[in-house]
């Protein structure tokens, strides 16, 4: 281990500062409020802080819209700010890395304002600017049928210049021109070397795929004979030069001894997410495969008549894809249930039905995570087994652009109808982007305690749950969830070997129930069983566990007995097998 990169080992704790802390009270957290949140993140065990988005930005998608990668979002303070911030990690021992979003940049960025200037702008190439296409009765139509990961087409129409400019996300995200050299430059410099020299540890690379387009921009199949537009993934994602423009980055990053996940969508299979992550091609440390947390998405989950649910083979065949990754490779994974773009975790795989079940599967769930290999990844709140916003709310109480989008496009498209409407509600209960930025639940104190009581009214609405669930209860309480991420935590580095790079081994792989696994290195095995359902389910020694003499690790379920109660899980290890 020692030997081994220290990236490898580390617990990263996930932050998206619009809903952390608010310092000041203006309802939206800020910098300062991290910086003073510092000793509860230490206290977690954690060893690096994983920042989204804090630069300048109109936040039409929260930050991922970059007007200017060299100066903050004013309500989040100052570059001043991130470099108290940067140095006040370092002097705890934390590191710390930022969200990198160079698939594109806002169109309040000075680059694509000069860009959509005029077509002979020296900066004309470095967005991707098509001329229009026309139909048979001269209808101008846009360069292809790609249909954007918010909605709508991909290409939008600048009246001004008579040109579309490509956007795979909102009209007010147009894309960077990877192709352009210069372009990447500028790339390398203002948006990297710039915070690698303010003493950043790394980066999370959003949409690390997307850099290189199909050259000749051909029209997608059609999956969705309805709309106009459709899902084009293939084309967008994993292009012909993507990975030249890994290694080029990669350079830039190895003066630093930075690390970097990559954000990797629409990959599946392990060749393709290898071609990222193996050592020897230089590239990336690790990335994030998406096949968890899509698990009851569908595949684009935008215009779902029913939800398509998940079963738990199809969760283990998951777990298994980012455990795969290692096996007999040179290459790294990681493991994580949620972050900013997605539901609960709870919520999603466990129960929040009652306290006792939401208790329960939250460990439950905080026991898978510290068992499996790879670079682990906490967010926000989920520490302490935050869920998602109930049913009740309305679609006013959503804010991200993507659940918006969701709903104007189903009611205009069916007229208002109250079934459709309700079914787009059930679909944004479960899976919206939105439930993991309701604001930080701190406290019983008037806004969760995450604004000031006398302050302006939080930007997202706080759970209305946050009397029952909040830091300061948890942190007095040694059976609550927090205690249990923190044991979880700290058993994890005792028994790196085994739980951070031990082999994965899954056993009754058929039960649809109970997740049961082993983790092996040397001579230590490690068995995990994990009731996934809330009845009680029976226990029975693997046959392949070939010791009788196990003691028992930990368990969520005080005074466990053989049966398997409801989201119970047990962890054991031969006791001759590890030195006490
Ligand atoms: O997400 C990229 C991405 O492909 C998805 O996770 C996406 O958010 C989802 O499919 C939409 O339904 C990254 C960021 O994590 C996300 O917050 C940004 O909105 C997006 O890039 C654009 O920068
Ligand atoms: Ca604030």
């Amino acid at each position: 281990i020692i030997s081994e990169k220290w990236w490898k080992n580390s617990i990263i704790y996930q932050i998206y500062p619009a809903s952390f802390k608010d310092s000041n009270g203006d309802g939206i957290g800020d910098i300062p409020g991290i910086i003073s949140s510092l000793d509860y993140i230490t206290s977690l065990g954690v060893d690096v802080i994983w920042l989204c988005p804090m630069y300048d930005s109109p936040q039409i998608d929260m930050g991922y819209d970059v007007a200017d990668y060299q100066s903050v979002y004013g309500p989040y303070g100052t570059v001043q700010d991130m470099e108290t911030l940067i140095d006040a990690c370092h002097k705890r021992g934390l590191r710390i890395i930022l969200d990198l979003v160079v698939n594109h940049t806002s169109d309040q960025h000075k680059w694509f304002k000069e860009s959509r200037s005029s077509k002979t702008d020296p900066k004309r190439d470095w967005y991707i600017w098509k001329p229009a296409k026309y139909d048979a009765d001269g209808n101008r139509q846009p360069p292809n049928n790609w249909r954007s990961i918010f909605g709508g087409s991909a290409w939008e129409w600048d009246e001004p210049t008579q040109e579309y400019y490509l956007h795979l996300f909102c009209v007010e995200q147009p894309d960077v021109n990877w192709e352009n050299p210069e372009t990447r430059q500028a790339v390398y410099e203002e948006a990297m070397e710039f915070w690698l020299q303010k003493g950043v540890d790394g980066f999370r690379v959003d949409t690390v795929n997307m850099y290189s387009k199909h050259p000749e921009y051909p029209n997608a199949p059609i999956l969705d004979p309805k709309s106009d537009t459709q899902p084009a993934f293939s084309l967008f994602c994993n292009g012909p030069r993507i990975h030249e423009y890994m290694r080029e980055m990669n350079d830039v990053l190895s003066k630093y001894d930075a690390m970097t996940v990559g954000e990797l969508p629409n990959t599946h299979t392990v060749e393709g997410v290898l071609r990222y992550v193996s050592a020897a091609e230089k590239q990336l440390s690790m990335v994030f495969q998406f096949d968890l947390v899509e698990l009851g998405q569908g595949k684009d989950y935008k215009f779902l008549t029913t939800l398509p649910g998940w079963n738990l083979r199809e969760l283990k065949t998951a777990v298994q894809s980012t455990q795969d990754i290692i096996k007999g490779t040179d290459a790294w994974t990681t493991v994580f249930m949620e972050n900013h773009d997605q539901g609960r975790s709870v919520s999603r795989f466990g129960s929040d039905k009652t306290p006792e079940l939401r208790v329960r599967s939250a460990k439950m769930l905080a026991m898978m995570q510290g068992t499996l290999s790879g670079t682990q990844f906490i967010y926000q709140g989920q520490e302490i087994g935050m869920v998602n916003a109930p049913r009740e709310w309305t679609i006013d109480e959503y804010k991200d652009i993507d659940s918006t989008n969701y709903y104007r496009m189903t009611s205009k498209m069916s007229g208002d109808d109250p079934a459709a409407l309700s079914v787009v509600m059930d679909s944004l209960q479960h899976l919206a982007r939105d439930h993991s930025r309701l604001p930080m639940q701190w406290s019983t104190e008037a806004n969760a305690g995450f604004s000031p009581a006398s302050s302006a009214k939080p930007w997202m609405r706080p759970n209305d749950n946050y009397p029952e669930i909040n830091v300061e209860l948890q942190e007095k309480d040694s059976s609550s969830v927090l205690s249990f991420w923190k044991y979880m935590n700290a058993l994890r580095k005792e028994y790196a070997d085994t739980l951070v790079f031990g082999e994965f081994e899954i056993i009754d792989e058929p039960n649809q129930s109970v997740f049961t696994y082993t983790k092996t290195n040397h001579d230590q095995t490690v068995l995990v069983v994990l009731n996934f359902s809330d009845t009680t389910q029976k226990f029975e020694k693997p046959a392949s566990v070939k010791s009788e003499d196990w003691k028992l690790l930990a368990s969520n379920v005080d005074g466990h007995n053989e049966d398997l109660q409801a989201f119970e899980v047990i962890r054991r290890t031969p006791r001759w097998r590890y030195a006490e």
